[in-house]
């Protein structure tokens, strides 16, 4: 099937919340490449329909998430305006089979782009990281994926928040925060920035350097959610799920029908 309408399925389904078969079941052959072409083209179609890109996402960037889909390797995905909630409320009208993992946002105030990129070019380029937490919501069933099925699902993206408070980003060891998750009161996943490939900067290392390849880069004033500092756990009405942030505060999250 041509990428194009693998890229319009998709689309329909992310914005319908209904579930889909994997593509690699009924699509032989399709590379990671295609993959990002297909996340590329659905992508386009949100933007024909009014929305903005604002950033980028990292996925797979934890070994536990790594070793779940068999790889060894993070990805990434677009974030659009849509996708931000000014609250943190979640509805579940419009998710599938949502889950809430803690990240680190980071956002820029220069450009950053080429394969050589370092860790001191990403700090000259940081306005400010905040403590966030991204809903993901895989349209495949039962969230089961490969490689190639989540890239395409632009990697598995559906909302974000980012808390109010913004820190400077020298103000925090990142990989050392320690984050506390709870639903309804008790703790359910606790962890800490080092879960994401080491530290939090090397996603964004690794991400200007996945755009690079394509001729992208991040852009001022762009967000970067830097990757699941816990395992993502699912949310259901009612539930009130507290993330604590070691020194950068608490987000509060209420989930409704
Ligand atoms: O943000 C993420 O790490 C999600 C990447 C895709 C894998 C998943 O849906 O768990
Ligand atoms: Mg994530």
């Amino acid at each position: 099937m041509a990428l194009q309408l693998i890229a319009e399925e998709i689309y329909r389904h992310q914005t319908a919340a209904e579930e889909l078969e994997k593509i690699t079941l009924r699509n032989d052959g399709l590379t990671v490449e295609d993959a990002y072409e297909i996340q590329q083209l659905s992508i386009q179609k949100y933007i024909a329909n009014g929305d903005r890109l604002i950033g980028w996402k990292m996925g797979l960037t934890s070994k536990a998430k790594q070793l779940s889909v068999g790889v060894d390797e993070a990805i990434y995905g677009h974030l659009l305006k849509s996708m931000e909630l000014e609250n943190p409320e979640v509805s579940l009208n419009g998710l599938i089979h949502p889950r809430v993992e803690p990240e680190i946002a980071f956002v820029f105030n220069k450009r950053l782009e080429g394969e050589d990129i370092s860790p001191r070019d990403v700090w000259l380029a940081t306005e400010c990281v905040i403590p966030a937490f991204e809903i993901i919501d895989s349209r495949y069933k039962n969230f089961s994926f490969t490689l190639v099925d989540v890239i395409a699902d632009n990697a598995s993206s559906a909302q974000f928040y980012l808390a109010d408070q913004a820190y400077s980003p020298y103000q925090f060891q990142l990989d050392q925060v320690g984050v506390v998750m709870k639903r309804n009161g008790e703790v359910s996943q606790t962890g800490a920035g080092a879960a994401v490939l080491g530290h939090p900067v090397r996603s964004i290392v690794e991400q200007v350097r996945m755009l690079s390849k394509i001729g992208k880069a991040i852009e001022p004033g762009m967000v970067v959610l830097t990757g699941g500092i816990t395992e993502a756990i699912y949310i259901h009405d009612g539930d009130r799920i507290s993330i604590e942030f070691e020194g950068m505060g608490e987000i509060e999250l209420t989930v409704r029908a």
